[in-house]
């Protein structure tokens, strides 16, 4: 059983040994489970077989443990305690190479027992039920769950941070994203769609918010009328996932971690990229009509929106159309913007999203005027010859969603195994 359900009488619990004390005549042994921790009491001269398993077993080491469970007002944990009748050790723990003044790198090499505190569990007890929310928002927004590969014969998203591999005689990709399988969907009439998958980022990047792999979070929806309908459907999920979390994890969130965790108001704050350039020059920023914000500009903005909003996200809308994908439909009204969007929460950009361009023939010009090699984009430019509604979607990344949910310091730490440029192991 559970050690979090021993109730007196009976038991047989599994766990842990965290904590051995051995005096004269009697041993104390803290057994820890993912549910909780007990008091095991051993009276040495009663019970001298089961003292001596005791006496043997280091710390970490698993046990099964069979005996009474009795009330005893002077326990601390719970006040209750197991009088053994049979200990098994069921397997030896070697002493531990990493300790609590290890740095995050060394501790990731021994992922496995770093990851044994409370405390690291929780991280991923949250994004459980987080992601189960997102998920359970789109079912019961008739979205359908798709299943696409991670192995592509373009790369989807253009630019040069691609995975090759080898594909028995010729090259294959791994997805920077499922973009291509999602907008494929609504060529198929599926509406709604979404799809959690790993994605893959060939970036030389140490940052705190850069993996070469991740978790995408990926929405589309079809008979859209501008990125503001995408915009609606995202910040619906989020604040309806982060509600879940709160009620199921926030006290211990609170308790284990010290993060408040807020659940975002409804709308979302939004600031399109014209008024954008007009805060960051006012900041006394030089950022020219055209451009992107570099790391600082992106700080700033996301300094004076939670401070004039007290907000922590929120979408910055209708970047120029040359900073973006070839895939997003540019304004009608406009042509050099678009109609695209990233959502910020804190101080990090999670989501890009955008109604797409589903005129294949703009398409294919979008893709050419970017100086990309249509050959190999033939199957994507296909899918919107044969009637396709318009659409558009988004794509975001849990484990930054996670990290920033949570306070963590970097992303390494909120995947359950971190891959980046130097590191594939363990
Ligand atoms: P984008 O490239 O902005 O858009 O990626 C979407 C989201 O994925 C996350 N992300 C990352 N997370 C960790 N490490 C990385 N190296 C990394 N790169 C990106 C971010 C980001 O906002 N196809 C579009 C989405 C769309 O338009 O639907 C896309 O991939 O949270």
């Amino acid at each position: 059983m559970k050690i979090s359900e021993v109730k007196p009488g009976k038991v047989e619990i599994q766990g842990w040994i965290e904590n051995l004390r051995d005096k004269k005549s009697m041993q104390f042994v803290v057994i820890r489970d993912l549910s909780g921790k007990i008091q095991v009491t051993v009276v040495k001269n009663e019970i001298p077989e089961i003292a001596e398993v005791f006496s043997g077993a280091s710390l970490e080491s698993t046990v099964k443990i069979v005996g009474q469970a009795v009330k005893n007002d002077f326990v601390k944990l719970g006040g209750i305690e197991i009088i053994p009748e049979s200990v098994e050790i069921t397997s030896h723990a070697e002493p531990f190479p990493i300790g609590p003044e290890s740095s995050i790198d060394q501790r990731l090499d021994y992922r496995w027992i770093d990851l044994r505190s409370p405390k690291q569990a929780l991280i991923f007890q949250v994004e459980t039920t987080l992601n189960q929310a997102m998920r359970q928002w789109c079912i019961d927004h008739d979205f359908m769950e798709i299943h696409t590969p991670t192995l592509i014969g373009a790369s989807s998203e253009g630019g040069a941070d691609v995975f090759e591999v080898k594909y028995f005689d010729r090259k294959a990709y791994l997805i920077q994203s499922p973009q291509f399988y999602k907008q494929m969907a609504m060529a198929a009439g599926f509406e709604r769609v979404f799809i959690n998958t790993p994605v893959y980022r060939a970036e030389k990047s140490f940052t705190k918010k850069h993996a070469t792999e991740f978790s995408g979070f990926d929405v589309e929806l079809s008979y859209v009328n501008s990125q503001e309908d995408v915009m609606k459907i995202e910040e619906q999920i989020l604040a309806y996932a982060i509600g879940e979390v709160y009620k199921k994890h926030g006290a211990k969130v609170k308790e284990l971690l010290g993060v408040d965790i807020v659940v975002p108001t409804l709308p979302f704050p939004r600031i399109n990229m014209k008024d954008a350039y007009k805060v960051l020059r006012e900041l006394g920023f030089n950022i020219k009509d055209g451009e992107d914000f570099n790391t600082e500009e992106e700080v700033a903005l996301c300094k004076h929106m939670e401070e004039k909003n007290g907000h922590q996200f929120f979408f910055v809308t209708e970047y120029p159309t040359a900073v973006r994908a070839f895939y997003t439909m540019a304004k009608e009204d406009e042509p050099a913007y678009s109609k695209s969007y990233d959502l910020y929460f804190k101080d990090v950009e999670i989501t890009s999203g955008a109604q797409r361009e589903h005129r294949p023939d703009v398409l294919k010009k979008q893709i050419e005027d970017r100086g990309i090699d249509t050959t190999p984009m033939q199957d994507y430019i296909n899918f919107f010859k044969n009637g396709c509604p318009p659409h558009g979607g988004f794509g975001l990344g849990l484990d930054r969603l996670l990290m920033l949910l949570l306070d963590i310091p970097t992303i390494k730490e909120a995947m359950y195994i971190f891959r980046g440029p130097t590191r594939l192991n363990p």
